[in-house]
């Protein structure tokens, strides 16, 4: 099942065989949601209106009609009943445990001879959380984005999220933004949602930033309104790469590359290991287990075309590969898992040992599942705190430590031709 490859040194076969698969935007794509972006532009909610029609196929007529009202809240919470409660509470703290330490504090300096300098860090004040209708609905995906735009002090956060063809927004939805202490929800989804948000309607507030995953249309729209507003990463199909050493587990390994490989065709499930009867292994494993689980076709296309076993010689060489592909997972699974961390250079998460299974970070261990894909963990982060924190440098001198400036700012400013920058240090020093 794992075709196999031989790593011998050749990044370039890798390359070829395993780097990053792109849903590339048509223009057909990127036309229509220009269209979009233009009638929201020009129209607001009428055109938020006609679009839920066409596409969600929910009237809504009254434009108040978007916000959905505490009792619908209430509603999805009792939904979806005391034990699901309980588990969106736990996983709010766990992830709230390990982000908080992502809290930056505001920080400022003393000369000595009288200059004051400093940074403050301030919450983003309004943003705007997507979050898909359809199959891949994920109330996990609420928390992770919530929870960390909290701690930073967004004072406004909100969801938008498409109306289901019978009025309602998905119970799990509403139960994790209840969590959160998410109150203001818009049943508006799609390209059009994006545009609201990032132009202002009558309804919809203008945003300083909109998060969260989408179908190609709200990602495409995302891109689109960069600039108006900041966004997050564009998010891929997932990705799971294993670092196994010969003693590590082939049921462990094959459920683990299985468990990413059934989000999407086009996810991608790699093992590297020095062992190749541990790759046999792993194939046994594979089709066993595979027989009880239900999401089949997908995990056997993304395997068959995206997965793979790469064989190395020694550890060392297994993160070389590992930092070449700079997977969205990693999961270490060798001994002494912790010693491998110098090793690593670009993972967006890590997950050391046995007993950390990667969908354990999905949902519980407490560090966030919204991670860079495609090959970008090698300069973005996971998303975190300081995604929703903005900062500002200030600074006070006074007169008598401008003027030991003086001299060098004026000719500094004269350098540049800017001689109305000269002149204003120099005013500040003319005889009256
Ligand atoms: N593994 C996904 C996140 C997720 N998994 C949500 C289950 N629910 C990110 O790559
Ligand atoms: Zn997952």
């Amino acid at each position: 099942m794992l075709k196999v490859l031989d790593f011998k040194g050749n990044f370039d076969d890798i390359a070829v065989k395993f780097s990053s698969r792109k849903a590339d935007i048509s223009k057909q794509v990127n036309d229509s949601v220009n269209d979009i972006l233009e009638d929201v532009k020009k129209n607001g909610d009428k055109a938020l209106m006609k679009y839920c029609r066409k596409f969600d196929g929910f009237m809504i007529d009254n434009p108040k009609d978007f916000v959905v009202t505490k009792q619908e809240i209430l509603d999805g919470v009792s939904e979806v009943g005391k034990d699901f409660m309980r588990i969106l509470e736990r996983t709010k703290q766990q992830i709230t445990e390990f982000h908080k330490n992502q809290v930056d504090k505001s920080w400022s300096m003393y000369k000595g001879n009288g200059v004051m300098m400093g940074q403050l860090v301030r919450g983003l004040e309004k943003v705007a959380l997507y979050v898909p209708g359809g199959t891949a609905t994920y109330p996990s995906t609420v928390l992770m984005n919530a929870v960390p735009a909290k701690l930073a002090g967004v004072k406004n956060l909100i969801i938008i999220t498409p109306v289901k063809a019978d009025g309602k927004v998905n119970p799990t939805i509403l139960a994790a933004a209840y969590v959160c202490g998410i109150d203001t929800i818009y049943k508006v989804g799609g390209a059009q949602a994006i545009a609201g948000v990032a132009m202002g309607t009558n309804t919809l507030p203008k945003v300083d930033k909109i998060v969260g995953p989408g179908n190609i249309y709200v990602a495409t729209a995302k891109k689109n309104c960069y600039g108006m507003v900041d966004i997050d990463m564009v998010a891929g199909p997932s990705e799971i790469l294993i670092v196994a050493d010969e003693k590590a587990n082939p049921k462990y390994i094959a459920a683990d590359l299985m468990s990413q490989a059934e989000h999407d065709k086009l996810a991608s499930a790699i093992l590297v290991t020095t062992s190749s009867s541990l790759v046999e292994k792993v194939n046994q494993e594979l089709i066993r287990q595979l027989s009880y689980l239900s999401r089949t076709d997908i995990i056997k296309e993304s395997i068959e075309n995206y997965g793979g076993a790469i064989i190395v010689e020694s550890l060392k060489e297994a993160f070389e590969v590992s930092n070449y592909l700079a997977p969205e997972h990693l999961e270490v699974l060798v001994e002494n898992p912790m010693n491998t961390l110098p090793l690593i250079q670009n993972a967006g998460s890590i997950f050391l040992g046995e007993y950390t299974p990667e969908p354990l970070g999905d949902y519980m261990s407490g560090t966030n599942h919204v991670l860079p894909t495609g090959g970008t963990a090698k300069f973005y982060s996971a998303l975190g705190v300081y995604d929703f924190v903005k900062y500002s440098s200030y600074s006070y001198y006074p007169k008598a430590v401008l003027e030991t400036f003086q001299d060098d700012v004026i000719k500094f400013a004269k350098l540049e031709g800017l001689d109305a920058h000269a002149n204003s240090v120099a005013v500040r020093f003319e005889e009256e």
